[in-house]
């Protein structure tokens, strides 16, 4: 379905990824002893705008890091992934990185695929907008679970490569991190690609300056989970009954994020009632931190080979290309 904001065409698909399993998802992750919930239902159009915030603070580091890395090494890429690709992104951020990775490849497509429906569809007109000889296309979509890729009209890349930059795979369970690699690996085809950002493993104290920046965009960002909540599923969340908690567990090497609840309280959810306890928390997000080997592993258990490794000192942030 073409969809054309203002006079920028770009290719536009909804497969509705958000209604029904957002409901199912809160209910049974407010329902288990250890409260949790995916991050994946942080990036409402609120969450969105409230991350690209946080990509801009002081604090937090890696989009500043990885963006440096690609306008250093764009072209080495592209000299290894050849032109007239089908660029494929999952996730559709502010598009910085993906602009310097466009200019360096010159791809034949770009496809951007993001739960985030307005997120996305910005994102693809201002690509479409500035590239006009790389025809884009926007699928709305999770792209945590498996999905066909819409047939992109009149062009036959040579390969598929798929972008996946930020360290968003570090928002995965190991298992679904392994599951998503092998879907990846099932999309990119034979002689595709894939290049991806790896947040590393680095001194506490400065993880935790990351997801607890001095302005609170973090909390507000975490906080917006409930405010959705109660939007869209006829909650009743205090949001002043619950803080931002921001903490480094060692043994998993993961930060993680909990809104703790400050005091006793019930709250309803789509007509179902959850009781809190006071400290008690409910975990909104993980974020692994990668030794380069053991991203290797995850990446070849999943039938990758790792063929390239970029690399930043002080803060420690990898760009990988893996082969299919
Ligand atoms: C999107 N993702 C890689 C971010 C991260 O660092 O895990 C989300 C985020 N959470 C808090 N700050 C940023």
């Amino acid at each position: 379905m073409p969809f054309t904001p203002g006079r920028v065409p770009f290719q536009f698909y909804d497969l509705h990824p958000d209604t029904e399993n957002f409901r199912d998802d809160v209910l049974s992750g407010l329902a288990q002893p250890r409260k949790a919930l995916a991050p994946k239902y942080f990036y409402d159009a609120r969450g969105s705008e409230l991350f690209e915030a946080i990509c801009d603070s002081p604090e937090y580091y890696p989009t500043r890091t990885e963006l440096a890395m690609m306008q250093a090494d764009s072209r080495d890429m592209a000299r290894l992934l050849g032109p007239d690709c089908l660029l494929i992104e999952y996730g559709a951020g502010s598009g910085r990185k993906t602009r310097v990775l466009i200019e360096a490849l010159a791809p034949a497509a770009y496809v951007a695929i993001d739960i985030s429906r307005t997120a996305l569809q910005q994102c693809a007109a201002e690509l479409a907008a500035a590239y006009p000889k790389v025809k884009v296309a926007a699928v709305c979509a999770d792209y945590s679970r498996p999905l066909d890729l819409p047939v992109i009209e009149s062009i036959s890349p040579r390969r598929r490569v798929i972008y996946f930059p930020g360290s968003t795979i570090g928002n995965f369970t190991r298992p679904d991190a392994l599951v998503f690699l092998h879907q990846a690996h099932a999309l990119a085809g034979r002689g595709g690609a894939m290049l991806a950002g790896v947040d590393l493993k680095k001194d506490p104290a400065r993880l935790q300056a990351a997801y607890n920046d001095a302005r609170g965009v973090t909390a507000a960002f975490n906080l917006n989970l409930l405010a959705r909540i109660n939007r869209e599923l006829d909650g009743d969340f205090d949001l002043d009954g619950f803080v931002h908690r921001a903490i480094w567990n060692a043994d998993q090497s993961r930060m993680e994020m909990h809104l703790e609840s400050l005091r006793d309280q019930q709250v309803t959810v789509a007509g179902q009632t959850f009781h809190f306890r006071a400290g008690e928390t409910l975990h909104t997000e993980n974020s692994y931190k990668f030794k380069l080997q053991s991203f290797a592993a995850l990446a070849e258990a999943a039938g990758w080979t790792l063929e390239r490794t970029w690399s930043s000192e002080q803060p420690a942030f990898a760009v990988v290309l893996l082969r299919a």
